[in-house]
């Protein structure tokens, strides 16, 4: 459907996932995806003509649908004609018409079921299940509880996303009924990702309960690492109102990504966060990720004779 070698999306995610990033994942075989994060539709262009610059494979841009700029990206998106285009936080409805009369493939990524049918129903060609072990913006379900559901749900294809970081994940997801998997956490270690140096040193350094997630009462719940910034959030989110809340909220991903501010940075993060033992070539990662899946599903099979 994509004209990939390997169905493996790199999550786009705001603030990490810039054209140098997507465009070695889609070298590698992979989907490289280019986040349109909160940033307008000249910053986005600029960010297509590179990819294009440094791939002439597929590739894929996240529209995150609370974004200021989201009317302006998702009509450039279709002047441009991006092969794929992801989208988060929010309801795709609207502008898949358009997107699909300029030959896009769209897949939105949802939370439940009941999106995923929605997505579908609106002309979706594909979703991503994304479980709550992912990180940023997390929905409740868990990816073993929500990939299989969906399957039975739709009838499009399903990419399972939440906390793949190695192809034991990867064998897991094509159990579950998906067809392919995102992956962000892990693509956070590539060398070829442009975050500020201590993101990377953090997440090769968590472990396994290194990730919180805050901002239930908001409505937009967060998964990132533990860090002064998340535990001050945690606290404040019961004491002050919304709008203090988003003035101290407010920047922390930037200071997190480009300044590698460990006191007052969100470093989003999945809970596979404490499996990144290296930072290595995205093409590396790919490859980790195919020949693990391969060596699992090849020995699974002993368990039940
Ligand atoms: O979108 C993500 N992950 C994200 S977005 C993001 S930026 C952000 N920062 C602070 C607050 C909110 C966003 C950081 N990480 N993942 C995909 C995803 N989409 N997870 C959950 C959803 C989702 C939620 C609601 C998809 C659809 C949806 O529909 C709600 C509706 O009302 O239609």
């Amino acid at each position: 459907m994509l004209g990939i070698d390997y169905p493996i999306f790199q999550g786009g995610m705001a603030w990490v996932s810039e054209a140098r990033l997507a465009a070695a994942v889609s070298n590698a075989g992979g989907l490289g995806i280019i986040s349109a994060m909160n940033a307008d539709a000249d910053y986005l262009r600029k960010q297509i003509d590179l990819c294009r610059e440094l791939t002439d494979k597929p590739f894929g841009v996240n529209i995150m649908l609370l974004s200021p700029f989201v009317e302006e990206v998702a009509a450039l998106v279709a002047e441009k004609k991006v092969p794929v285009v992801t989208t988060g936080a929010g309801n795709a409805g609207k502008y898949i018409p358009m997107w699909k009369e300029a030959g896009i493939k769209v897949i939105p990524v949802v939370p439940s079921v009941a999106l995923a049918k929605r997505a579908e129903a609106a002309g979706a060609s594909a979703v991503i299940a994304e479980g709550g072990e992912s990180g940023g913006h997390v929905g409740d379900l868990t990816t073993i509880t929500l990939v299989p559901q969906v399957a039975d749900a739709v009838s499009i294809p399903v990419i399972a996303a939440g906390g793949i970081a190695d192809g034991r994940g990867m064998a897991v997801a094509f159990l579950l009924g998906a067809e392919g998997i995102q992956c962000g956490t892990r693509f956070l270690s590539a060398e070829e990702c442009q975050i500020h140096e201590n993101y990377k040193k953090k997440i090769v350094a968590a472990s396994d309960t290194d990730t919180m997630v805050t901002g239930h009462r908001s409505g937009h719940p967060v998964r990132a690492l533990k860090t002064p910034f998340t535990r001050k959030f945690a606290k404040m989110e019961y004491e002050v109102s919304q709008e203090e809340l988003n003035q101290f909220g407010s920047g922390a991903l930037r200071r997190a990504s480009q300044e590698g501010d460990n006191e007052m940075g969100c470093f989003m993060a999945g809970q596979s966060a404490g499996m990144v033992h290296a930072i290595q070539p995205a093409a590396e990662i790919v490859r980790d990720y195919v020949e693990g899946c391969i060596r699992v599903l090849e020995s699974a099979t002993g368990h039940i004779k």
